[in-house]
């Protein structure tokens, strides 16, 4: 074998080691009825956006009816689009520009204006979407299964004030955070997040302009600053929680 032939197998081999945990995903897609190809794009998978949250918490058991009463935004996301979950690395448009404001309207933040109308539209529903505790200062996590490369993430989270539970996203509802620099093509695009002077429920809102095209991505995560601040949620994170560990155990990144 030349030395050259030999290089391409061995990089065959890794990428066929990266991609493993992501098939797993794939082949947990299939056994599902509604099963659609996921396309290879990617998404922030931590703290999860909406879309991906619901497909980690619900993924292998979509159908149960408890999910109304626990986890009633997915319970109608799912009811929306089954598409929008297993699709959770496809809410992008094309061709933007770096105009994202003036692209996307007031009120479709999260669906990323509602690109590929109607699977991603719910995203944008206000309601009680499961929040994650982070502290004020954390590490988001961005994950690429096409190893686009990044331009940029543009972090922004939403005021204070501001109730997800009865509001759609506008861009007067967010403050900018954080803008980064490129990453090179890899697998998971990490970055620290401060919000320090920020408590509570809100919305972390992450734009990754890809670096292939012009391809940015939109994309809420619900979370909660500092940690659960009162009891309504401390039993929604417990809820999560067992709902997490006990079903949905082979999602985890
Ligand atoms: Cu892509």
């Amino acid at each position: 074998m030349s030395i050259r032939a030999h290089k391409r197998s061995l990089t065959l081999a890794i990428t066929a080691a990266l991609v493993a945990p992501f098939a797993m995903v794939a082949a947990v897609t299939v056994d599902t009825v509604t099963a659609a190809p996921a396309a290879a794009h990617g998404s922030v998978t931590d703290p999860p956006t909406r879309n991906y949250g619901c497909l980690e918490r619900w993924g292998t058991d979509h159908l149960n009816p408890e999910m109304a009463t626990i986890d009633p935004m997915c319970w109608g996301a799912w009811q929306h689009d089954p598409n929008a979950m297993w699709n959770w690395n496809g809410l992008y448009r094309e061709n933007v520009g770096g105009n994202h404001e003036g692209v996307i309207p007031d009120g479709q933040l999260c669906s990323g204006g509602r690109t590929q109308s109607p699977r991603y539209d719910y995203m944008d529903t206000p309601g009680e979407w499961v929040a994650k505790d982070v502290p004020q200062q954390f590490h988001l996590t961005l994950t690429d299964q096409a190893r686009h490369g990044a331009d940029y993430l543009r972090i922004y989270v939403s005021k204070p004030g501001f109730d997800p539970t009865t509001e759609a996203l506008g861009w007067d509802d967010v403050d900018l955070v954080k803008e980064t620099g490129s990453y090179p093509s890899q697998g998971t695009y990490e970055t620290d997040v401060d919000l320090s002077g920020y408590s509570g429920r809100a919305v972390l809102y992450t734009i990754w302009q890809a670096s292939h095209l012009d391809q940015p991505y939109y994309l809420c995560s619900d979370i909660n600053i500092g940690g659960a601040a009162d009891a309504e949620t401390a039993v929604e994170t417990v809820a999560t929680t067992a709902v997490t560990a006990g079903r949905l155990g082979r999602f985890a990144a």
